[in-house]
């Protein structure tokens, strides 16, 4: 089931598991949900990305569709075509086209100028209406619906997108793999002197050759100071010899993100006060590992079944700072989150089985120029055992320190 080391173009997901996860939805919904893709303003200079609740639906990847779910199933909208925009960013599908149904998995596929009596026709026999809480569209739905409050059709998506199928499993291991492999390429490649962009330079190269669309997030290289900077991005910095590099970096590959750090001695060597503290980091991420259970831990907050609460814990009673006090002010972010779709993906519960997610405790101490993260992403298996998506990139000290070599 684990693609390992192949590094093969992502299977995408298959039409019939976004016909499955409508199924899904239905089966729950009393009720007519509406979801509006993206349209294409701004397509042509940042390429275009379609929102992720109505691509994990629907599947498609085309702007300006919209997709209105009822008691009788589901049917897609799709704008007509038009000429002159199709000359600037290609030949888009309407629904007129001959072999639609096909091409977007849908067995209804209307042209957009019928969204709204549709709507209407469905409203007539439905109470409630769902949709995503969205200034472009919200205001023209309430004008379509003037005597309906609209509810937030959120929640009912994120319960579906929560639990990852083997499918989506699969497509988070193939970003993972590509971005361990842009991991691995830097870490051989950084060296005093040179810049942070050059080592976001060199993983971009291996990110784009293996087909991959984007980054998952803007790249995070930070030497020295900026390692204690927790989203520094800038990347415009000069490393230098004694310092640690914090490389939080990641595509996206078929749409879904993966989300990996680690942090390097700039000279291949730690010192002794940075193997100190990366190995207090390393300790608290294996604490929080081993503390997982299935239906019941979280991610966030404080208490017993806080795995936040674990990291922080082993953190703050391992080390001190310069003036003789615990770590635990310097672990200063949350533990982790859910990968996806999107990077920080939706779900917020226990961990269950088929979450994914990552375990990423830090500790920044700017007075001593020292910023230490450990990202791995986990999934929790059919059975409840934690799997590491991220296990072949090395995690220890001497590891790491191993693997720079030449
Ligand atoms: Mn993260």
């Amino acid at each position: 089931m684990w693609l390992g080391f192949c590094l093969c173009v992502a299977a995408a997901i298959a039409p019939a598991e976004f016909a499955a996860r409508r199924a899904s939805l239905e089966k729950q919904l009393d009720a007519t949900l509406v979801l509006f893709g993206k349209t294409e303003a701004g397509e042509e200079l940042d390429g275009f990305h379609q929102e992720p609740n109505f691509y994990y639906l629907t599947g498609w990847s085309e702007p300006g569709a919209a997709v209105l779910f009822t008691h009788t199933g589901a049917t897609l909208f799709l704008p007509a075509h038009n000429e002159a925009r199709e000359r600037y960013t290609g030949r888009h599908a309407s629904a007129e086209d001959a072999g639609v149904r096909e091409r977007t998995g849908f067995d209804n596929v209307l042209p957009l100028g019928r969204f709204e009596s549709e709507l209407a026709k469905a409203l007539e026999t439905s109470e409630k209406l769902y949709a995503l809480p969205d200034d472009t569209h919200t205001a023209a739905l309430k004008s379509l619906a003037p005597l309906r409050t609209v509810q937030d059709a959120a929640p009912l998506i994120t319960d579906l997108r929560v639990k990852k199928s083997p499918s989506e499993i699969e497509a988070i291991q193939h970003s993972t793999d590509v971005s361990l492999a842009a991991h691995r390429v830097a870490w051989k490649t950084i060296a005093p002197g040179l810049y942070e962009y050059q080592l976001a330079a060199v993983m971009s190269e291996t990110v784009i050759d293996k087909g991959c669309e984007r980054w998952a997030y803007a790249p995070i290289i930070g030497s020295g100071p900026n390692g204690a900077v927790l989203h520094y991005a800038e990347n415009r910095r000069r490393m230098e010899s004694g310092e640690l590099v914090v490389m939080d970096v990641a595509g996206e590959c078929a749409g879904y993100a993966s989300d990996i750090t680690r942090t390097l001695p700039a000279n291949g060597h730690y010192t002794p006060r940075q193997r100190e503290i990366y190995n207090v980091v390393l300790g608290a991420q294996q604490a929080a590992a081993a503390a997982v259970v299935a239906g019941k831990s979280m991610l966030t907050g404080h208490g017993p079944d806080s795995l936040y609460q674990v990291a922080y814990d082993y953190i703050n009673t391992h080390g001190k700072d310069l003036h003789g006090e615990p770590l635990g002010k310097y672990f200063i972010h949350g533990l982790g989150h859910r990968v996806g779709l999107e990077v920080h993906d939706v779900g917020a519960g226990p961990l269950d089985k088929g979450d994914v997610f990552t375990l990423e405790p830090g500790i920044y101490i700017p007075e001593e120029k020292i910023g230490v993260r450990i990202e791995d992403i986990l999934m929790l298996d059919e059975n409840g055992k934690l799997v590491n998506l991220t296990a072949d990139l090395p995690h220890t000290a001497e590891d790491v320190e191993a693997a720079m070599r030449p």
